[in-house]
């Protein structure tokens, strides 16, 4: 199929080349049901990449995104929840660090044939789904609606079942659930965390072999990493024990946020099968409010982390307590702070010398432009951000958020992450969100 460009700010034949290159990349990252995030830094599927990546490709093959998002569901674990990962059976175990040998998920009860890791991320698939059913046409959009949604609402079960504390928000209990693995917010919980480096002797870490060692996590962050995996995992990924005895439990603003979005976009999945969304609305409801109730910081201008081990707030600015913007039922003071908070100092949304939105406070001194998620520039939050200012009516400065998006990738190419001030790419190349949610918003949803 063709695709067309919106007209912006990069010239149009230029727009037409990044989306040839796009879809080269995503028809590359494809392995026959999924695509993976990076074919060296990351070679299996990852979950919420699959939502991402699924918002783009329904621009190439609204078929070949629903199997994108299928496919993640037939892993899905008996107690609802939908693994981090995938492993695929054809890549060697030791290709990524931990593999499916460290995660020994076929041990577990309940557990699908086909290896995964044990903990979550964040749950945005509702929403790629609910985009997704259109596109298909009336019939094949309504059976995938049947297929999707019993995995959608098993998952939004499990986790308010299985990950709630007191408060009812959902709790996370290693920071690769959050998907900000490293950012400076969980400092403060990981400082309580031993960093064993003894597991060195045992262990290999793969992605320093991709992607430059001053812009991945540091190997003190890494030993935390691998104690808290193999302590759930000898646990048997049991979620009592995980929430009364980890070492790492934390309420993560944006993950609560997509919980409550994917609810609404449950509501809308629902009504177009006919059934009763009240339930989906009232529960987007009861989570937005707790959220305000207990994790929005007036002092800090924005939404924060708590840490459910020391009941302290995490005081860090990061991109994650942008993100709930996405949900319209905010109180109108809240989201004038938050375009307060976007726009200044601390983000500079809009401003001319920033590209995107940081992924941590510009003015913090642990702010590192190439480290990974302690100061670059990413392509999904700065989406997110983007689609959350549209929900209040900031139409125009989302749209810059868009054509900053375009602008990266025009400079640098698909990179994982950019230097929010020189717009220089780093990570891995050939990064799959990069890709798809560059022809989301160059061929626009409505197309
Ligand atoms: C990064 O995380 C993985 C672990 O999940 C890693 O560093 O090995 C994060 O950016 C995460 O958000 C993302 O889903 C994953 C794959 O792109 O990579």
């Amino acid at each position: 199929m063709v695709l067309t460009a919106k007209p912006d700010t990069v010239a149009r034949d230029k727009q037409d080349l990044l989306l040839r290159e796009a879809v080269r990349v995503l028809l590359q990252n494809w392995h026959g049901h999924a695509t993976v995030p990076s074919r060296t830094l990351y070679p299996h599927q990852w979950s919420w990449d699959s939502a991402f990546i699924a918002l783009g490709l329904q621009h190439i093959s609204a078929a070949r995104a629903a199997t994108e998002l299928l496919s993640l569901f037939g892993a899905q674990w008996a107690d609802g929840r939908v693994p981090q990962i995938v492993f695929n059976p054809a890549v060697p175990d030791d290709a990524y660090f931990p593999g499916p040998s460290v995660w020994r998920s076929s041990a577990v009860d309940g557990h699908p044939p086909i290896a995964t890791s044990g903990i979550i991320q964040p749950p945005v698939h509702a929403v790629a789904a609910a985009s997704i059913v259109p596109r298909l046409g009336e019939e094949r959009g309504r059976r995938f609606a049947e297929r999707a949604y019993p995995s959608l609402v098993d998952l939004n079960a499990y986790i308010r079942q299985r990950r709630t504390v007191d408060g009812g928000l959902a709790v996370l209990v290693h920071p690769w659930e959050t998907g900000l693995d490293n950012s400076p917010a969980w400092d403060h919980p990981l400082a309580a965390v031993p960093a064993d480096h003894a597991l060195f002797e045992t262990y290999t870490r793969r992605d320093v072999a991709h992607a430059g060692v001053g812009e991945r996590p540091t190997n003190d962050d890494y030993a935390r990493y691998i104690r808290l995996m193999l302590r759930y995992r000898d646990h048997g990924y049991d979620d009592d024990w995980v929430r009364a005895e980890a070492e790492f439990v934390v309420v993560d603003p944006t993950f609560n946020a997509l919980w409550a979005w994917s609810e609404l976009a449950l509501a809308d999945i629902a009504r177009r099968l006919g059934r009763d969304d009240s339930a989906h609305v009232a529960e987007a409801a009861r989570i937005t409010a707790a959220m305000v109730d207990q994790l929005w910081s007036e002092e800090r201008g924005l939404f924060v982390a708590r840490d459910v081990r020391s009941g302290r707030l995490l005081p860090e600015r990061t991109v994650a307590g942008l993100i709930p913007l996405v949900l319209p039922g905010l109180p109108s003071e809240v989201v004038k702070a938050l375009l307060a908070t976007a726009t200044g100092e601390v983000f500079r949304v809009g401003a001319p010398e920033v590209h995107g939105v940081p992924s941590f406070d510009l003015t913090d001194v642990r702010h590192e432009p190439r480290r990974y998620w302690r100061g670059p520039t990413w392509l999904n939050t700065t989406w997110l951000v983007a689609r959350g200012l549209e929900v209040h009516g900031h139409q125009e400065l989302a749209h810059r958020l868009d054509d900053d998006l375009v602008g990266l990738v025009a400079k640098s190419g698909f990179r994982e992450y950019f230097h929010p001030r020189t717009g220089r790419g780093h990570g891995t190349r050939s990064f799959s969100w990069s890709a798809a949610l560059l022809i989301h918003v160059l061929v626009g949803a409505e197309a």
